[in-house]
């Protein structure tokens, strides 16, 4: 299906920004950034616009949603906003008793450990849910209506990082009885799989109509997995939820300075071009899954986002080469003396250099006590180190 002609993908606002071009696999001047978490509790306008809200209330009001969005993007200047708002917000407007506990992260009422349980997960209405959506769209339209030219990253849970919170009731380290389930009851495993592929999948391509130019499906726990495992009971759950947005295209508009009509040769009648028919690109990311990186790419997406454990040239190495990657930083050296961080930065960005494009981002979220001052630092230097290493 075709995004409309208002979309910033298909009116051209975005389809030549420095951040889809890399998603697209053409490598821009200049490296693209933006931070994981960038949005959040390391700005102090975040935690003064925030007092006095639940987490998932700010992320249901669209204005304070969008404000929140926008506040890192204006002080870093960052090549992308990431929309504000959380894994779990799409389990809630379907009806699923869920908080998100300040200190601890999303906690579930009642844990869904069972055949029964995963059976009394409410049946889905697929108009119910998306009128559900609807803050969710009114806050992308409102964010990209402000953005211009720069995209909006769009982003969901992938299946068995919300069902590893759906089973386990809450948080966890090793995500025990999830792995449990998916052994012990293969059909009910891949029943809540589907079912979470759905929820997650519609969320995803809300944001997208909305005016998101890009993608990302967090797997954040995918880590805790066996390579069979996940390609056995993990990836096709994740291929039918990036499934929800793969259909949707639009046409690459003429680029600047060659309109659409530019007069052909006198006397010959040649029909215009065909404008080419893209994607919207899909990034795809996890935690502690350098041994799954090849079946992350496998499921559908088009960029693979590595965590800090693996070298990009590796992980290059390890996609055959052809491959779009987005990371690593390690958020640890945020912290750290700046020359320590910088050396750290360039080494990423070199090893960048081997693939096909790089968005340089962090191999995780920014930690909360992070200094915004150095994001804004790192974000001048990708950008000055970009363009330098690009006349090479
Ligand atoms: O009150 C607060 O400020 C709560 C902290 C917070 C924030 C700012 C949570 C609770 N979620 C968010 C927003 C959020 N969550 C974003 C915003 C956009 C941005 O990046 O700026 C995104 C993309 C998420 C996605 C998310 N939520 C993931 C995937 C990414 C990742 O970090 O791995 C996961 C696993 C969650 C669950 C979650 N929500 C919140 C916390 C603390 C957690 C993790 C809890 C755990 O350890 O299991």
């Amino acid at each position: 299906m075709n995004l409309d002609a208002q979309h910033p993908l298909s009116s051209g606002l975005t389809s030549a920004s420095r951040l889809v071009r890399a998603y697209q696999g053409t490598r821009p001047d200049v490296t693209p950034v933006w931070f994981m978490r960038q949005a959040g509790r390391s700005l102090p306008e975040y935690r003064e616009l925030r007092v006095g809200t639940r987490m998932l209330d700010a992320c249901l009001d669209p204005e304070m949603a969008s404000e929140i969005t926008l506040q890192p993007v204006r002080r870093h200047r960052v090549d992308a906003g990431i929309f504000f708002s959380d894994i779990v917000v799409p389990l809630r407007l379907v009806g699923v008793d869920v908080e998100i506990v300040p200190g601890r992260g999303p906690v579930l009422g009642t844990a869904t450990r069972t055949a029964a349980d995963v059976d009394a997960l409410v049946a889905l209405d697929p108009s119910i849910l998306d009128d559900a959506l609807l803050p969710i769209r009114q806050a992308v339209t409102r964010t990209t209506d402000e953005l211009g030219e720069t995209p909006l990253i769009g982003f969901a849970g992938a299946p068995f990082t919300l069902a590893a919170y759906l089973v386990e009731g809450g948080p966890s380290k090793d995500h025990i009885h999830a792995r449990t389930l998916m052994h012990g009851d293969p059909e009910a495993w891949a029943r809540l799989m589907a079912w979470t592929a759905e929820v997650t999948g519609r969320f995803l391509r809300a944001q997208v109509l909305a005016g998101a130019s890009a993608a990302q499906l967090f797997d954040s726990w995918a880590g805790a997995l066996s390579l069979d495992d996940y390609a056995r009971y993990v990836a096709p759950a994740s291929a039918q939820a990036i499934s929800h947005v793969r259909d949707l295209t639009y046409a690459e508009p003429a680029e600047t300075g060659e309109p659409l009509d530019a007069p052909v040769a006198p006397g010959v009648d040649e029909p215009e071009p065909e404008p080419a028919l893209r994607n919207v690109p899909v990034v795809h990311f996890g935690v502690g899954t350098g041994e799954l990186l090849k079946e992350m790419y496998d499921i559908g997406a088009d960029v693979v986002g590595v965590d800090y454990r693996v070298p990009l040239d590796e992980a290059n190495r390890r996609l055959g080469g052809v491959v779009p990657l987005q990371g690593n930083v390690d958020p640890a050296l945020l912290a750290a003396p700046w020359p320590v961080l910088e050396a750290h930065v360039r080494d990423v960005l070199e090893r960048g250099r081997t693939a096909p494009a790089h968005v340089l981002n962090l191999g995780h979220g920014v930690p909360p006590e992070t200094d915004p001052d150095v994001l804004t630092r790192l974000v001048e230097l990708v950008h000055q180190a970009g363009t330098t290493a690009s006349a090479g």
